[in-house]
């Protein structure tokens, strides 16, 4: 990359910075050189029961034991909330903001530690334990965040499931992780419209308990009021059961190594992954992150857009900023309602400070004009942020010249589920910008290229993204198969953590991720497998092959093309394209909808059987001019129809 896409550091973005260019150098040295002396510091940010002795045990080879701080005991929901009251007790913990913009509600430290402590009292008295699984299925309310510190204090583990997922795939989290406690709300709201969170969670009950699981109790939260069905003695009334609860709770006393949190995520196969984080390392490293990573400094309004159900709602709405005693902003809502200034309108009345949202909702914002933007002030904004997928130059220039008026530094934060959080990233006093890069590791972290061959590349080049050595927030292990975790991240490079994506090294040691390279879709920053969308198609009784691979899309990065063979006897036509899609939508949810569908009457296949899906990627793309070699085809005619009836409108 030339010089002049460099955006230098700002002389006002270094005169308040914490960590400073020379501070980064000398500290990211230190991090990888002696990991046990820096992150020994460094853990001390948090407050311990007992101090650990130990600081890094990890293992990347043979069976892979990863073991931070492993003999120090803490407790998250603590280090959350207790340890702010004194200080700043009075001070706003959750900023809420409604779907409807007339409504809103401040939640200070010390009333959100009060919700916590009662709602931990409300579990133990329905009997959950330390060590359970608490499946959260929530719309964006206070209740989500305090739902998820009430298990921390308790030592009970929580899983929280996208309130956009369907009643299946809600159900197979519950059943994957035995889970027998679910909070829930009646309906969630999004852009004027109600979701129906307890409905969905019933018809998943229904479906777990035919395969054997139990489902205990339901805590459901009044959000909108509308009609559901009741099953008395396992459904409760949040409202009711936090009546009559305690504001007392002892925080449950957890060995840094103790499971935290479930999440699930895709993987190129195989059904969703429970993703466990455990307790002490993922504190350590949310909070440091959140920190350095955002500039945070006492007293800024920090929101991050995401939502509870994924990794960045985790560790940026809720550890990490509530770790820090930060106010941090909870949008129940969608970035185009009631119209599309509404990130913006937000953004004045609170008075944000530092806003973290993703690189599809900065296109289809910039899609909608200017002047939604330029009608709001902005003055407060002081930093920009990135997450989910790679942010384009084109976006990344206008986020930084209309959102941020030159005036704010964009942090493009490359992480995953997996990494707990962020690893690649600039610092805004430190690291020059520039637009589309993640540019440099974060401390103790230390990334490295390889060919397909597991040859190191050395300087500039490109290849598949491995991390050599464990950070404190990485994940210790799949839920409940070791085996399917060494498998996934460390069998392809043996001893490395492969990350799954492709990554370009520029002259300057700046990293350019170039997207996933295994079978994993990013769709609106969405990850999703392409083996359960085409499971879902082939459980269409319509349905007898499918196959799925991802395509260029303006707005969410990538779109998600299914070609479809049917049954014998079925005939193509329109309708039965929107019955799959409408098919689709009801065994994921809405986030796997097909963009497009073709019908195939083969699929193109090696002469063992295996779908050459490079051919297919490339006549999604439009690319058939690269088609490559066909000759290894057992048919090579298939290809020339699927070129034929290319379906390209929708
Ligand atoms: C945090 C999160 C992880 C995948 C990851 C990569 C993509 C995330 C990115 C990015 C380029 C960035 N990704 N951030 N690609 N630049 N700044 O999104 O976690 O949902 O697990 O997705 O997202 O492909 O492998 P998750």
């Amino acid at each position: 990359m030339s010089d002049t896409h460099i955006h230098r550091t700002k002389p006002e973005w270094k005169e308040n910075a914490l960590i400073d260019a020379q501070t980064y150098e000398a500290w990211y040295q230190e991090s990888v050189e002696n990991p046990d002396a820096f992150w020994g510091q460094h853990g001390q940010r948090i407050d311990w029961f007992k101090p650990f002795t130990k600081v890094k045990n990890t293992s990347f080879d043979g069976n892979v034991s990863i073991k931070w701080f492993e003999d120090g005991e803490l407790n998250v929901s603590y280090n959350c909330l207790d340890r702010h009251l004194e200080k700043r007790g009075d001070q706003v913990a959750i900023l809420w903001e409604g779907d409807n913009p007339a409504e809103d509600r401040k939640i200070t430290y010390r009333e959100l530690h009060a919700e916590v402590c009662k709602l931990a009292n409300v579990l133990k008295s329905r009997g959950v334990k330390k060590g359970d699984r608490v499946t959260i299925y929530m719309p964006m309310i206070p209740e989500a965040v305090a739902a998820m510190l009430a298990c921390t204090r308790i030592g009970a583990v929580h899983s929280v499931v996208f309130g956009g997922f369907s009643p299946d795939s809600l159900a197979g989290r519950i059943i994957d992780c035995k889970s027998d406690f679910i909070i829930t709300a009646d309906q969630g709201l999004r852009g004027g419209r109600a979701v129906p969170l307890k409905e969905n969670a019933d018809k998943a009950i229904a479906i777990a308990e035919k395969a054997g699981a139990k489902v205990k109790n339901v805590l459901v939260v009044k959000r909108t009021g509308g009609e559901i069905s009741w099953a008395d003695g396992r459904d409760l009334w949040y409202h009711d059961e936090m009546a009559g609860a305690s504001a007392e709770c002892e925080p449950e006393r957890m060995n840094a190594e103790d499971p935290l949190f479930i999440l699930y995520t895709s993987g190129s196969t195989g059904s969703p992954k429970g993703v466990l984080h455990t307790t002490g390392g993922y504190l350590v490293f949310a909070s440091m992150t959140h920190q350095y990573v955002f500039d945070y400094h006492d007293g800024d309004i920090y929101w991050c857009t995401a939502d509870v159900g994924w990794v960045t709602g985790h560790s940026y709405i809720v550890y990490g900023p509530l770790a820090n005693g930060a106010t941090s902003l909870v949008f129940e809502g969608v970035p185009n309602y009631p119209d599309s200034s509404r990130f913006w309108q937000i953004i004045d009345k609170h008075q944000v400070n530092i806003f973290y949202t993703a690189p599809t909702a900065i296109r289809a914002l910039m899609g909608a004009g200017d002047e939604y933007v330029t009608k709001s002030s902005r003055k407060s904004l002081r930093l920009l942020g990135s997450v989910g997928e790679p942010i384009n130059p084109e976006a990344w220039e206008w986020y930084y010249r209309v959102v941020g008026e030159e005036r704010c530094a964009i942090v493009d934060t490359w992480w995953q589920t997996e990494t707990g959080g962020i690893l690649i990233t600039p610092l805004p006093g430190a690291i020059d910008l520039k637009p589309g890069s993640a540019t440099k590791p974060f401390f103790g972290v230390k990334p490295q290229l390889v060919d397909g061959e597991g040859s190191v590349i050395e300087g500039a080049g490109s290849g598949n993204l491995c991390i050599i050595d464990s950070w404190p927030g990485q994940m210790r292990t799949v839920y409940g198969d070791h085996d399917r975790f060494v498998q996934t991240y460390f069998s392809t490079y043996k001893g490395k953590y492969f990350t799954g994506d492709g990554c370009r090294r520029d002259e300057d040691g700046y990293y350019w991720i170039t997207g996933r390279v295994d079978d994993v879709l990013n769709v609106s920053g969405h990850r999703m497998g392409t083996a359960e969308v085409e499971s879902a198609l082939v459980s269409h009784p319509k349905v007898s092959e499918a196959a799925v691979v991802g395509y260029p899309h303006d707005v969410k990065g990538q779109g998600i093309y299914c070609y479809v063979t049917l049954m014998a006897g079925e005939a193509p036509s329109e309708e039965l394209k929107k019955e799959l899609v409408a098919h689709v939508r009801k065994e994921i949810g809405p986030i796997a909808a097909p963009d497009k569908i073709q019908f195939a009457p083969g699929l193109p296949k090696t002469r063992s059987g295996k779908i050459m899906r490079r051919i297919l990627r490339k006549i999604a793309e439009d690319n058939y001019t690269a088609l490559g070699d066909t000759s290894t085809l057992a048919d090579p005619a298939v290809v020339n129809d699927l070129v034929e009836n290319r379906q390209n409108r929708r």
